[in-house]
């Protein structure tokens, strides 16, 4: 009797703590409205009008909690259809409302709304939305914060928190720009300055422009959550006179670095303490490119002031960090080399050890030929033939097509995109003498199926084809693991020695070094139509681009969620 007692005793217990897991899950659910307009900002002396969310730029901070459940009802009431991504959001079973142009949905078209509903699951730290259609994210973007579920971080509290935008400040209109480099096949027009949280600074150009501000008290502790918004360029950041400590990456927390620089490339957010703990006066954060490779682009730093709170001469030179120079990638890859997750018992983390499925990808600058004949392309000459300039993941140039591949996969429509795009490239030496090799591509929309449940690994090899540079490649839908980086061609026997398979970084975006490698894992357990590319813009418009299909599994829980009743639509072949 007794005995039987104890054992109700005991299922009740098990049946409450049951009841408990599941509260912890079940997160808050907030309603947001994004309107898109054109807005006019002045800046660098110049006007335009801009399409923004809620006129505002950088767009609106979103503020939730782990777990939480977060609607949001677009509404374009700008010239063009746009569609938003919610990068680094997981989204499980339901890509649907993943975002990327012609990939999981149509663009919204003006004067019609669409409403994205996103599962929040494991993200914890900061991550970001932004446009996900042409270059309309120049301006449509924002940071999206996702706290603890019970306010407290794995580090020590800090005393306050500082959002840091980075972002491209182009003075004419950026849909012009990108439709002038798509016409004539050459490098796109650069920008004009970068920004930080939506401040220039001031110029000689025009020196009434305001800088970003930051007023810190001594004794202090700040976190900054830095979001890398930037079009086109990796950057260096940093602050003068003050360490910086990396406490979380992509919504996930690292193992804490202290440095003095960060190398952060477009796509990728940060969690950096920095203490206030320096003689009271002004001090610059710097922001500078890091850009390894040959073409034309925008090498404006962009500069805002620590300032203390009390009473002192402000210095007649503000101090600027040092931070490793333009071209320096070694500075670039031993930073992200040194990139560790925190994997603790709180914050676990789940690196695949037998991997079940190899994928191996060569990424590259390439050229196609400039046609209809007749048409002049500003492409570089190949044997003084004109050509317009490409990209390509294993030889294959992404084409979008003219619906979205998640629709055709879906229901099964034919003729949208092929399911061949290969599991290794054609070898040669990658990071070696490319001469003999082709600088010509092919095109297609090549998809990578995979089987819900693998151990998947993938392994972003850099080529010297055209230009080898650093790739920061962005994977939707997934955190990954990054086991192993490293210079030159990458070694299928001695590399896999050296992975780190103990606390690797977890992020969604990673910088390929340039004439480098990189091997990332995930378990393929978030069933769905992904968009894995190359967050330099430019090369993600030229095709640096392919999409990972994760089968379903074999229960409705392992299956891609029903489509919401109302998509954009298609136009109609
Ligand atoms: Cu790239």
């Amino acid at each position: 009797m007794g005995s039987l007692k104890k054992k109700n005793f005991m299922l009740i217990c098990l049946m409450f703590l049951h009841i408990l897991v599941l509260c912890m899950a079940q997160g808050q659910v907030h309603h947001y409205d994004f309107v898109l307009k054109e807005t006019n900002f002045t800046k660098l002396c110049s006007t335009k009008s801009m399409l923004t969310v809620n006129d505002s730029f950088p767009g609106p901070v979103i503020t939730v909690r782990r777990g939480d459940l977060v609607y949001f009802n677009v509404h374009n009431q700008g010239k063009y259809g746009v569609t938003i991504h919610w990068h680094g959001v997981k989204q499980p079973r339901n890509p649907w409302s993943d975002g990327p142009e012609n990939v999981t949905q149509c663009p919204i078209q003006p004067a019609t709304n669409f409403t994205q509903e996103i599962i929040l699951s494991d993200e914890e730290g900061t991550l970001w939305w932004h446009a996900h259609s042409d270059w309309s994210r120049a301006t449509v973007h924002g940071a999206f914060v996702i706290l603890p579920p019970d306010g407290k971080y794995p580090f020590p509290q800090p005393d306050f928190e500082q959002i840091i935008v980075l972002g491209t400040w182009y003075k004419g209109d950026v849909m012009a720009i990108y439709d002038d480099a798509v016409a004539s096949g050459g490098n796109p027009n650069i920008s004009d300055a970068h920004t930080i949280n939506g401040f220039t600074g001031n110029s000689t150009d025009c020196p009434t422009e305001e800088t970003f501000t930051m007023r810190v008290s001594y004794g202090k502790t700040y976190l900054l959550r830095i979001v890398n918004a930037v079009m086109n360029e990796e950057r260096f950041f940093g602050i003068a006179n003050h360490n910086l400590t990396l406490v979380g990456m992509d919504g996930a927390y690292t193992q804490p670095l202290i440095t003095d620089y960060l190398m952060i490339t477009p796509g990728q957010t940060m969690d950096v303490l920095f203490t206030a703990n320096q003689t009271l006066s002004q001090y610059y954060m710097l922001s500078t490119a890091y850009f390894d490779g040959f073409a034309e682009f925008d090498n404006t730093s962009a500069k805002g002031i620590i300032e203390y709170i009390g009473n002192y001469t402000p210095p007649s030179t503000i101090p600027s960090p040092t931070l490793p120079e333009l071209r320096n990638a070694t500075a670039a890859l031993n930073f992200t080399a040194s990139l560790k997750s925190l994997a603790t018992p709180q914050h676990p983390i789940n690196v695949p050890k037998n991997i079940t499925r190899h994928i191996f990808i060569a990424i590259s600058l390439n050229v196609l030929p400039c046609l209809p004949a007749g048409r002049t392309c500003k492409g570089p000459p190949v044997n003084n033939t004109e050509t317009i300039i490409s990209a390509s993941l294993n030889n294959i140039s992404f084409s979008t097509p003219k619906i979205d591949i998640l629709e055709a996969y879906y229901r099964n429509i034919n003729n949208v995109f092929t399911k061949d795009f290969p599991d290794s490239p054609e070898l040669f030496n990658f990071t070696g003498d490319v001469t003999n090799i082709s600088q010509y591509t092919t095109q297609g929309t090549k998809v990578i199926m995979i089987n819900y449940g693998e151990a998947v690994e993938i392994v972003l090899q850099g080529t010297a084809i055209q230009s080898p540079e650093n790739h920061p490649m962005h994977l939707h839908g997934y955190s990954f693991y990054v086991v192993g980086i490293g210079s030159g061609n990458f070694n299928n026997f001695s590399d896999p020695e050296n992975y780190n398979l103990v606390n690797p970084p977890e992020v969604n975006t990673i910088g390929v070094p340039k004439s480098g490698w990189v091997a990332i894992r995930f378990f393929a357990n978030n069933p769905g139509v992904w968009f894995m590319h190359c967050h330099l813009e430019r090369h993600a418009t030229w095709g640096m681009d392919t999409v990972l299909i994760v089968k379903n599994g074999s229960t409705p829980e392992t299956s891609i969620r029903k489509p919401p009743a109302y998509m954009p639509p298609c136009p109609k072949s």
